[in-house]
């Protein structure tokens, strides 16, 4: 069975972006219910992945709920109380790619406001270069050959709404002005360029 991991920081250290209450919802109840579920879908004893688990599902329940256990777990990740910035190597692929860290802003943002419905907005690293892309519902990057994600942002309305209500392209503006973890872009970047391991959901534990 796969375990709810903890979030990384405090419950109120992504204060104003995204509050106590936010977190409280989106990670002890919206996260735990696809986890639990998620549980509910596999066989005891069952010790893939996670990752081979949504790779290997079709599409419906378990594959939804596999990946919003992954797509949370990621997301969490995704987000620092510690404002950081690139490295210098992901800023050059950054450089080519957008223009400047700006010029991906802008990107991002306009790539979350224009999904519709609910998805996820991903940076991630194909065939050596940046993009910005959109998933809907559940789907993420890892039924995609060759992508590797470098962060994701949540565009559920539960991410935002009690926050931001229905603004989710002020969510988003201080989502990217604030909280990116580059830390954890600079790495998957180097897992994209085969130098160290792409970010894993921990292993399954015995039931
Ligand atoms: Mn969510």
């Amino acid at each position: 069975m796969f375990k709810l991991p903890d979030l990384p920081y405090a419950y109120d250290a992504l204060q104003p972006t995204v509050s106590a209450d936010t977190l409280h919802f989106h990670h002890d109840k919206h996260h735990a219910a696809y986890v639990t579920a998620l549980n509910g879908l596999i066989q005891p004893g069952d010790s893939r992945s996670l990752e081979a688990v949504i790779r290997d599902a079709p599409p419906g329940k378990l594959f939804n709920n596999a990946a919003q256990a992954w797509n949370h777990a990621f997301f969490w990740d995704s987000m620092t109380p510690t404002k950081g910035a690139p490295s210098a190597g992901l800023a050059a692929a950054i450089a080519a790619a957008f223009g400047d860290l700006a010029g991906l802003k802008t990107a991002f943002v306009t790539e979350g406001v224009g999904h519709f419905a609910s998805g996820w907005v991903w940076l991630v690293a194909e065939g050596g270069a940046l993009k910005v892309i959109s998933t809907h519902d559940a789907a993420d990057t890892l039924t995609q050959p060759g992508v590797t994600p470098l962060l994701v942002c949540d565009l559920w309305e539960h991410a935002y709404y009690l926050d931001h209500q229905n603004n989710r392209k002020g969510f988003l503006e201080a989502w990217f002005d604030a909280l990116p973890n580059w830390a954890l872009a600079d790495r998957q970047w180097s897992a994209a360029q085969g130098s160290g391991e792409a970010w894993r959901y921990p292993d399954p534990v015995a039931a």
